[in-house]
């Protein structure tokens, strides 16, 4: 068994500078080596580089930021990602902004069509160009997946891969009115965190994966968004909204998806060091890499 660590300090899906420093911290943090301890061959052989494209050159389309920039850097992180997949090796994308997901979920599906996703997330992320207000393309990344909202030709690149009951949600507490008339209209299952209130987080995996992989046979794309936790857990991230995922609801997540045996891709995304005290940011860091490790087959006992 083997992971590769894809790194990628990427910030130009949302407007808050540092996030490109997540995959930096999470990786000197010593992710790596307590990978190596739980048995993993681990590949990584520095962060993966892209060409930088000044903002000048990248004026908005629409109200969409550094549209050119985050198409490209996503388009990169899809083939590397596509090549590991495709290997047998598990990768391991470490974020830098949500739109690298466009990247990670496409490298997926191009070797996996049959593959679903497990979206961890206080954001639905599915903003097209006609609902988003922010214009942050991190916002966006499973509507171009998905292939709905208008198409913008230079994300020609990303295939809609992605089927709407392929896909579910945990987490979910801060999702636009746009958004929400979108989960409904495609029939995307949810699990918010009322449903983690009501049902616990160990019924809720297991209705989200009976929902996306009912005979536990299709590889399974786990994205997940520390800000999906409660910000007295990650506090170190772009867009924080209280009433979170316990650090046990967010570990038994990926507890429960490497049980099934059936990962083939892991993103842990939007760890930004440069907000927050010290403190809280090593904290954030560590439950990143714990977050992973249990992902990845630690276990408790
Ligand atoms: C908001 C916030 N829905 C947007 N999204 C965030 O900008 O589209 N995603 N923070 O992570
Ligand atoms: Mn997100
Ligand atoms: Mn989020
Ligand atoms: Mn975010």
């Amino acid at each position: 068994k083997t992971a590769a660590i894809v790194g990628c300090p990427f910030s130009g899906g949302q407007p808050k500078a540092g996030v490109d420093r997540g995959p930096i911290h999470l990786v000197e943090a010593g992710l790596v080596q307590q990978l190596e301890e739980l048995g993993w061959k681990v590949k990584f052989d520095g962060h993966h580089q892209f060409e930088e494209i000044n903002t000048t050159d990248d004026p908005p389309i629409g109200i969409l930021k550094n549209p050119r920039l985050v198409s490209r850097v996503t388009e990169s992180v899809a083939k590397v990602v596509g090549d590991h997949v495709k290997k047998g090796e598990l990768p391991v994308t470490l974020g830098g902004d949500h739109s690298l997901a466009m990247g990670t979920i496409s490298g997926t599906l191009n070797s996996h069509p049959d593959a679903c996703v497990v979206w961890v997330d206080a954001h639905a992320d599915i903003n097209t160009i006609e609902t988003t207000e922010s214009g942050n393309i991190h916002g966006m990344p499973v509507s171009f997946l998905l292939g709905i909202g208008s198409k913008v030709s230079e994300y020609s690149w990303v295939k809609p891969l992605l089927k709407p009951e392929r896909l579910v949600y945990i987490g979910l507490r801060d999702v636009d009115a746009g958004e929400k008339r979108i989960l409904r209209e495609n029939g995307i299952k949810a699990f918010s965190m009322h449903e983690v209130d009501r049902y616990g987080i160990g019924k809720v995996v297991e209705m989200a994966l009976d929902h996306v992989n009912p005979d536990r046979n299709r590889p399974i794309h786990l994205s997940f968004d520390v800000d999906a936790l409660d910000p007295t857990v990650a506090p170190s991230t772009g867009t924080p909204v209280r009433g979170g995922l316990t650090f046990r609801e967010g570990h038994y997540i990926c507890e429960a998806v490497y049980e099934t045996g059936l990962l083939v891709a892991l993103d842990l995304m939007e760890v930004n060091p440069s907000l927050a005290d010290a403190a809280a940011v090593e904290q954030t860091v560590a439950v990143g890499c714990s977050l992973v490790r249990s992902a990845l087959g630690e276990t408790l006992l």
